[in-house]
């Protein structure tokens, strides 16, 4: 009995990760529309990703926590600063995950999602150094959230009012 009910708790626990993960609102990209990983745009896809106590907001702390360790995971040669080549192929793992959490194959949106990670590391990288720093992160992380906390409270929740969508400049 306690080994059944070990499983299942540990069961449980894999699921609770791998919904933090996920995105959650499983809604289907229009045709040609990029893939947006956890992480993407969308309230719950910012809570999915950044909520860690899971109380239905994101404190400052929760985003900057995450925002670090992400960095670091990508940081794989450990010199402190991400390359191109860091910065896309933990972009990909992400997208990855969300594919197979998905049941998906890579497809065109897959490919395309791969393209504007490269085009992301060209804007971040602002000084084209050819290295994005955590100070450089830092400073989009603060846009990203103060964008989001659209009432000013120094959360993200359900409670900011959400901006007018923002008109769409691409059509591909
Ligand atoms: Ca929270
Ligand atoms: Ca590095
Ligand atoms: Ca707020």
């Amino acid at each position: 009995m306690s080994i059944r009910n070990l499983s299942l708790l540990s069961a449980l626990a894999a699921a609770a990760l791998l919904s933090a993960c996920a995105s959650a609102p499983a809604t289907t990209p229009a045709p040609g529309t990029a893939a947006r990983p956890a992480g993407g745009h969308g309230l719950q896809a910012f809570l999915g990703s950044y909520d860690t106590n899971r109380d239905g907001q994101v404190m400052r702390a929760e985003f900057d926590a995450v925002r670090l360790q992400r960095f670091r995971a990508a940081d794989t040669n450990g010199d402190g600063v991400l390359s191109e080549a860091e910065y896309v192929a933990e972009f990909e793992g992400r997208l990855k995950r969300q594919y197979f959490d998905d049941g998906k194959q890579p497809d065109k949106a897959y490919e395309n999602s791969i393209k504007q990670a490269h085009v992301r590391f060209a804007i971040v990288n602002r000084a084209r150094d050819g290295q994005f720093t955590a100070a450089e992160d830092a400073a989009i992380a603060d846009k990203t959230f103060k964008n989001l906390d659209t009432n000013g409270d120094g959360t993200v929740s359900k409670e900011d009012p959400p901006r007018p969508p923002q008109a769409r400049a691409n059509d591909d």
